[in-house]
C-alpha cells in the first residue's frame, strides 16, 4: 500500500514537472520568436534574417524603414515548399537551395510590409518597415 501510494505520489510529481517543463519552454520559445532580434545594420546595411524550414521564422519581423536592406533566407534541410520563395512586391521568385543562405536585395523600402510566400500562397512571413 505504502509503496504503490509512494509510487503514484512519484508519477504525479513527474507529471507536473513535465508540464512545467514543456509548458515553460514552449511558451518561452513562443516569445523568443515573437522578440527575436533578427535585424542587423553593418556599414550602413540593413540586414533582416528569415528561417525557411516548414514556413517562415520568424512569421512577423520589424525592421527600419529608408535604410538599404537586405534579407537573408537561411535553409536548412529544407525540402518542403518553403524553399520555393516569392516576394512579389519585389517581383522576386526563386527555388532556393536546400541549405544554404539567400541574399535578396529589398532596396531601401519605405514604411510598410514585404511580405514573402510560399509559391503555393501556404506559408508567409512580413517584414515590417517602421
Ligand atoms: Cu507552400
Amino acid at each position: 500500500m505504502n509503496k504503490n501510494a509512494l509510487i503514484i505520489v512519484a508519477c504525479s510529481l513527474l507529471l507536473g514537472l513535465l508540464i512545467v517543463f514543456f509548458g515553460g519552454k514552449k511558451d518561452a520559445t513562443g516569445s523568443s520568436v515573437n522578440n527575436v532580434q533578427n535585424t542587423e545594420i553593418r556599414d550602413g546595411v540593413q540586414y533582416v534574417t528569415i528561417y525557411a524550414k516548414g514556413g517562415y521564422s520568424p512569421k512577423v519581423s520589424i525592421a527600419q524603414a529608408n535604410i538599404p536592406t537586405k534579407l537573408i533566407v537561411k535553409t536548412n534541410g529544407t525540402y518542403d515548399c518553403s524553399s520555393a520563395l516569392v516576394i512579389r512586391s519585389i517581383g522576386y521568385q526563386k527555388m532556393l537551395s536546400q541549405t544554404g543562405e539567400e541574399v535578396i536585395d529589398l532596396g531601401t523600402p519605405q514604411v510598410g510590409k514585404i511580405q514573402g510566400l510560399c509559391s503555393m500562397g501556404m506559408y508567409s512571413f512580413v517584414v515590417n518597415f517602421k
